[in-house]
């Protein structure tokens, strides 16, 4: 079925579909469809197009086959060495803490490199053998930096855009890494280079100022539109372009929800205020301090537990790392010891769950939550903050957001804080509880405010505004 006719191709480390077990015991592939895949089914679905992926468990994948709106799903098959080696290893403990600033040490492991080179050049090697002639090519993401470099070496003809969801690092921490030139000659393959904000593209211009490619338009990053000249004499696009949510999906509530939403706050206990935390459960989240901080407030009656709960969400995340382990259990004591603390019997003081929750009880969650609490101590840009102020049309809510998220540059009317400071995460805390019964029409103002900016600002002009600038790219006489 893979025929070399696609003129349009995502390649990611990911395919957007999991294995899904039938009551019969028997296994079906069904498609998982996430913001990345709605915000690009429109192109793929009038393109051709074609998703090249892992298919997310080891020694396995399906023939390639089609999702119901025409789009090809192309599985890259991993075996258990390759996962350990390319994905647990060189991606998430190696260059997932180096690209957050070092939260914990990097591991620089050779055979992890090895792995990561190899896979590699395996997802570039499907993706030529699907890509129609001049076609264009997405490459998504931190696991796949070399791709664009071996691509561009076996199909010239291809127009190559790479975006990066996680930030990139200012040049003295990615100097650490062993295989640095390696992996700026594997993002040079590009044509364009994408980032969530300026501040990347500008760590990354800098880099490759140094690593001598001659450098047009400044470092300082005019918007979406800067360039590098490589040393194969291509001019490369280096942009930014802050990824976003489909934010009338998220939004729109029925008297339905409205119904579910007075049952979930019934569920928790009718407390006058809810306090929410949803992420992943990664070390980068700030879990453990946003509870500690609850925690405190509590401590100095600050906060009463008969009026406050905090709902904790957390996706189980990467469990075979000893990092994510460790901050699992860190999460999990104060979890335990703070309702061992402050609950009375049947009415915890905080609600956790370990599991991924279903999008539509997230948007009630969201919605019935009083405020938001974002607290990452470094994040590419943060999906949830958006999330939450899109539930938020009608003005209600607060949001506590880190200054290390790159969702702080969009969302200036949040209360933020330094995430590292547990005293500036209490202060955020109680000046938007206190605001909420205090100011209600300026904390109304705040929201709409936000809430314009994510409604118009969605993850289609994302992907339209970077596939734009891609097809102007890659065509040095135009420059
Ligand atoms: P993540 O680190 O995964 O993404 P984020 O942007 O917040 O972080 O996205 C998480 C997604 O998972 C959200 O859509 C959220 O709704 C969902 N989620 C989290 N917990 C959940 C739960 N318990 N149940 C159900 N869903 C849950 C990486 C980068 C980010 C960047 C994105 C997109 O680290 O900085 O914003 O990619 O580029």
């Amino acid at each position: 079925m893979s025929s070399q006719d696609n003129s349009f191709v995502v390649v990611a480390n990911r395919l957007p579909v999991d294995l899904h077990t039938n009551p019969d015991g028997s296994q079906t592939w069904k498609e998982s469809p996430g913001g990345l895949v709605t915000a690009l089914s429109p192109v793929l679905e009038s393109q051709n197009g074609c998703w090249v992926g892992w298919p997310g468990s080891t020694d396995e994948a399906p023939e390639p086959f089609r999702t119901d709106k025409g789009v090809l799903l192309h599985p890259v098959k991993l075996t258990e060495a390759d996962f350990e080696g390319f994905y647990e290893g060189f991606s998430n403990a190696t260059l997932w803490p180096l690209y957050h600033d070092l939260i914990v040490t990097p591991e620089y492991d050779r055979d992890w490199w090895h792995a990561y080179r190899d896979v590699n050049q395996r997802f570039a090697e499907e993706v030529a053998a699907v890509a129609a002639d001049g076609a264009t090519v997405w490459v998504q993401d931190y696991q796949l930096q070399l791709v664009p470099g071996i691509l561009r070496q076996i199909r010239p003809d291809l127009r190559i855009g790479f975006f990066l969801h996680i930030p990139f690092p200012s040049g003295d921490l990615f100097r650490q890494l062993p295989w640095r030139e390696e992996i700026m000659r594997g993002l040079l393959g590009s044509d364009l280079i994408g980032f969530h904000l300026e501040n990347n593209a500008r760590n990354f211009l800098e880099l490759a100022e140094r690593q001598e490619l001659e450098v047009h338009g400044e470092a300082a990053v005019r918007k979406a539109d800067a360039y590098v000249v490589s040393s194969d004499d291509r001019h490369v696009h280096v942009g930014a372009f802050p990824i976003s949510i489909s934010a009338d999906q998220m939004g729109s509530f029925e008297v339905s929800d409205e119904k579910a939403i007075e049952e979930l706050r019934a569920d928790l206990g009718n407390p006058k205020h809810v306090i929410l935390g949803v992420d992943r459960l990664d070390y980068t989240k700030g879990i453990l301090q946003r509870l500690t901080a609850f925690e405190e407030l509590l401590e100095t009656g600050a906060l009463d537990p008969e009026e406050v709960t905090l709902v904790q969400l957390a996706t189980p995340s990467r469990e075979r790392l000893t990092h994510y382990r460790k901050t699992r259990s860190q999460v999990e004591e104060a979890v335990g010891r703070i309702n061992g603390r402050f609950s009375e019997l049947g009415r915890p003081v905080v609600h956790y769950q370990h599991r991924s929750v279903d999008k539509s009880v997230l948007r009630h969650y969201y919605r019935l939550a009083d405020v938001m609490l974002v607290t990452p101590f470094k994040d590419g840009m943060n999906l949830v903050a958006k999330e939450y102020v899109a539930c938020h049309g009608n003005g209600t809510g607060a949001l506590v957001l880190s200054e290390f998220a790159g969702a702080a540059d969009e969302l200036p009317e949040a209360y933020l804080c330094n995430a590292f400071d547990i005293e500036s995460v209490k202060r955020a805390l109680l000046t938007a509880l206190k605001a909420l019964e205090d100011q209600p029409e300026t904390m109304e103002e705040r929201m709409l405010a936000m809430h314009e900016q994510v409604r118009t600002h969605d993850v289609n002009l994302w992907s339209e505004s970077f596939l734009r600038e891609l097809s102007r790219s890659g065509t040095p006489d135009e420059d």
